[in-house]
């Protein structure tokens, strides 16, 4: 130990469009976007303190061309949140996402987003916890960071 307070790498995944920016950008003051035509082309990242300890957010782009760049975020992740735009329902890159984060046992959470226009409560069959959000008005994302830090 370096005596270093410890900071903490989250990486928020999700399909295109599912809300992965507008969460990141709620959950941190101070933010970067990498963005081409409105779209997260590279990366979003932000931190902010929750408790005293430096919280590195990094959003990942949803599309399958920037498989590669997903795979650069998830190195040395302490945790993860998924988005789901549960107006639409999960996809099958956000299952893919949470088997491969159950497989290495990283700690994640779901937030079951735009729950402002979703009709149905979102069902997966998952040990995490989902957590109903509505990112453009903030609704549930400092809760489910915090419930997700304390897993960690
Ligand atoms: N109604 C509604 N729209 C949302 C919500 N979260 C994000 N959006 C909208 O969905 C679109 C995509 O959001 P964005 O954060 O860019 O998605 P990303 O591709 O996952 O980064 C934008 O127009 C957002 O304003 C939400 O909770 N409710
Ligand atoms: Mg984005």
């Amino acid at each position: 130990m370096n005596g270093k307070k410890k900071e903490t790498k989250i990486v928020i995944f999700g399909a295109y469009d599912s809300g992965k920016t507008t969460t990141l950008e709620n959950l941190c003051e101070k933010k970067t976007k990498v963005e081409y035509n409105g779209t997260t082309v590279a990366l979003d990242y932000g931190n902010t303190f929750v408790d005293g300890e430096k919280i590195h957010l990094f959003a990942s782009p949803g599309q399958e061309r920037f498989h590669f760049m997903r795979e650069i975020l998830s190195n040395g992740l302490d945790g993860a949140i998924v988005v789901v735009d549960n107006s639409k329902g999960v996809t099958d890159m956000e299952l893919s996402i949470m088997s491969k984060l159950e497989a290495k046992s990283v700690p994640y959470i779901v937030f079951a987003n735009k729950q402002d226009l979703a009709t149905n409560e979102l069902q997966l069959n998952t040990a995490a916890q989902i957590i109903p959000t509505t990112a453009t008005c903030g609704d549930g994302l400092q809760e489910g960071l915090e419930i997700l830090l304390g897993q960690l």
